[in-house]
Order: structure tokens, then C-alpha cells, then sequence
């Protein structure tokens, strides 16, 4: 099923304004009802897992009612300090920091947290069975200024007794469950838990998270690349000829013409890329030449990497193999970042 294709149209707003023409709505599943049947990759989903995904997904209905107020709810603008990144803090960064900390610190079924908003991890008040990483808020520079941002999250299963980092420092391929909210136009949860790809939309009416497709799948070809231009100077050699043959388009090597997108929110290029394909780079460039790439791999890059590799997609970290078999070595560790349709990512690598 495409992403986004409805299942349903559960008394949606064109229903209930008497748009004309609706075909009558399936009765739409919530995701609480979607959890207690859902498979993981080793059989139904523990109950513990299906409780901590309805709690993550609680607290970003309360995200996506404050980042819809906007400057009504305060909660623009900056907080003037700065994150273990040394990137400075929005006022929605810390906030949706602190919800995901509060809305989750006593639940049952973790044991630790980690965001990129924090030094250091957070021991939860009991020893559940799994750690929880997140992005509390991407795509900060698109806060103020209206454009769609997320929340990324990533599960792993905790070691048991008291949290350590090394406990964390585990390969995307651990992931129990990952996924995201796009806070745009509507507010949408992306979900896997190692047996497909499942969206869910908030309605804005019940603040319930209904499903609106199934089994998402990739298209594996594409013609749609998403990377920052501006910084074209400073890639390696092998990325700026992959961009340049898809800006010779139909005359060029690859035959056909490209467009481009950069959001510069991952969430919501990914989210394009889950719903028509596509390919999303943020590779390794000269400006500090370092670091892997820009974007972190445990809470960004894992978490992403597994929903497009459910969906039938790709993902690499650059030139250092696939994206979840990199074993992590640092909690806020960054890494390149290639994925998107399969075959579009075969090709990118081509040109190493
Ligand atoms: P640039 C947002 O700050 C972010 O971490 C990702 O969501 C996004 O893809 C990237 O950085 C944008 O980076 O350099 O284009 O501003």
C-alpha cells in the first residue's frame, strides 16, 4: 500500500464538512488497536512494546499540539543555550526534550532514555526491557518559520540492571522498533517494528492516531534527489559527479531528468522519499573533515535507516557500508547518510 493511501476516511474533516463524492470510510484502526495485533520480526509485539509505543505516541500528540500553536503556545523563537551538539537550543527543542523525559521517565517498559538534546543518558525510574533514543524536535531550523519538523525514535533492548552509554552503543540492526512524526500539514506516525512499515494520522478532531496505510513500500526507482546544493564545493569527488550526472538529465548518463527537494528537515524528505521514493544524502564533506557527515547516527541515521529498509528501500552511511550494521562507538556520534529507493542507492554507490 502507499504511504498516506487511505485505508480509511473515518469521518475525516472533508466528511464531516459534507464534501460531496466521499466514498463511504472503512472503520479506521487506532494504534492502539493496531499494537495489540501488530508482529515484530520474532512474532506478536510484547505487550511492553506495544505500551511504549502508545506512550511515545502520546506525548508527540502533545508535541503536535504545541508546535501547531506556534508562537500562541510560547513556544517559538530561542532558548539562548546550547546542546551537546553546540548547536543553539529552540525553546521547542527543550520542551519537546522535556515532554518525551516526563511522559516517559516512570514507564514500565524502559530502562533508559537518550536524546540529542542531552549530554548523557537518563536512567528511567524502572529496569523495563528496552532503552528509548530520540530527536526530540528535527528540523529546529524550520521551527520559527512554519515548515514541517519531527520527532525520531529508535528502540533497542535494554541490558538490564541500571542503564550504562555502552548499553546504548548498540547497531541499527538491535532496533526493536523506530519511526517518526512529521509535524506538517497533518501530523503523521511513521511506525515499524521489523515486520513492515505502518502510518498513522492524528486526528485533529479525537487527538486519535488512526491508520492510514499498511505495508508502505519504497518505489525502487526514482528520479527525485534531496541534498543540501549549497555545499556542493566541499563533497567528495564521488558524490559531486552522482549530482552532476542527474543534472545533465535526459542528454546525460542517466538518461532521464532529476528533481530535487531539501526540506532540511530529515523527517519530512524522508517522509517524501516513504511516500514516492526518492533519495536523501547528507554525505561526508570537507568543511570539517572529521566528521563522518553532519546528521547523528543512533537517533537519526539508525532509526531512519530502519523504517526505509522495512519499506523495501536502502541505506548506507556514505562509504562506510550499510547504514545498521555500523556498530557505534559514541552515543551522539554522527554519520553520512545515503538512503532512499533501492535501486537509486545501488547507483550512488557506483561511483565510489
Ligand atoms: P542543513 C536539521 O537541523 C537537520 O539535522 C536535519 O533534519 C536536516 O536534514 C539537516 O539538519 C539540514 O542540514 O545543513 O541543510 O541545514
Amino acid at each position: 500500500n502507499r504511504c498516506g493511501a487511505p485505508l480509511a476516511s473515518p469521518g475525516s474533516p472533508a466528511e464531516r464538512a459534507g464534501m460531496a463524492g466521499h466514498e463511504s470510510p472503512m472503520s479506521a484502526k487506532d494504534l492502539s488497536a493496531f499494537l495489540a495485533t501488530a508482529q515484530t520480526a520474532s512474532g506478536p509485539a510484547p505487550a511492553a512494546l506495544q505500551g511504549l509505543i502508545a506512550q511515545v505516541a502520546e506525548v508527540c500528540a502533545s508535541i503536535a499540539t504545541l508546535v501547531a500553536g506556534g508562537a500562541l503556545s510560547g513556544a517559538l523563537g530561542s532558548r539562548g543555550t546550547e546542546n551537546v551538539q553546540g548547536e543553539v537550543q529552540k525553546e521547542l527543542d527543550v520542551i519537546s526534550n522535556d515532554l518525551l523525559l516526563n511522559g516517559l521517565h516512570g514507564s514500565p517498559n524502559l530502562s533508559g532514555m537518550a536524546s540529542e538534546e542531552m549530554d548523557d543518558i537518563h536512567p528511567t525510574a524502572e529496569q523495563g526491557p528496552y532503552l528509548l533514543l530520540f530527536d526530540p524536535l528535527d528540523g529546529s531550523s524550520n521551527i520559527d518559520v512554519n515548515v514541517s519538523i519531527g520527532t525520531i525514535f529508535s528502540v533497542l533492548p535494554a541490558k538490564g540492571g541500571a542503564p550504562k552509554t555502552e548499553h546504548f552503543l548498540q547497531p541499527g540492526s538491535a532496533q526493536v522498533a523506530a519511526g517518526y512524526v512529521v509535524y506538517g500539514p497533518q501530523t503523521t506516525l511513521v511506525l515499524t517494528l521489523g515486520a513492515g512499515v505502518f502510518v498513522f494520522t492524528l486526528d485533529p478532531a479525537s487527538k486519535a492516531w488512526l491508520q492510514v496505510a499498511e505495508n508502505v513500500r519504497i518505489a525502487a526507482d526514482t528520479k527525485e534527489f534531496a541534498i543540501n546544493m549549497s555545499n556542493m564545493r566541499h563533497w567528495a569527488q564521488p558524490v559531486r559527479a552522482y549530482i552532476d550526472d542527474c543534472l545533465a538529465g535526459k542528454e546525460g548518463p542517466r538518461g532521464k531528468d532529476f528533481n530535487m527537494r531539501w526540506v532540511a528537515s530529515m523527517v519530512a524528505d524522508v517522509h517524501r522519499i516513504v511516500s514516492r521514493g526518492g533519495v536523501f544524502m547528507y554525505p561526508w564533506d570537507k568543511r570539517e573533515p572529521g566528521k563522518p557527515g553532519k546528521l547523528r547516527l543512533m537517533y537519526e541515521g539508525n532509526p531512519m535507516s530502519f523504517v526505509v529498509e522495512q519499506a523495501g528501500g536502502r541505506s548506507i552511511a556514505g562509504d562506510a557500508g550499510r547504514m545498521l550494521d555500523v556498530q557505534p562507538t559514541q552515543l551522539h556520534q554522527r554519520v553520512a547518510v545515503i538512503l532512499g529507493s533501492a535501486n537509486e542507492v545501488t547507483a550512488i554507490e557506483g561511483y565510489a
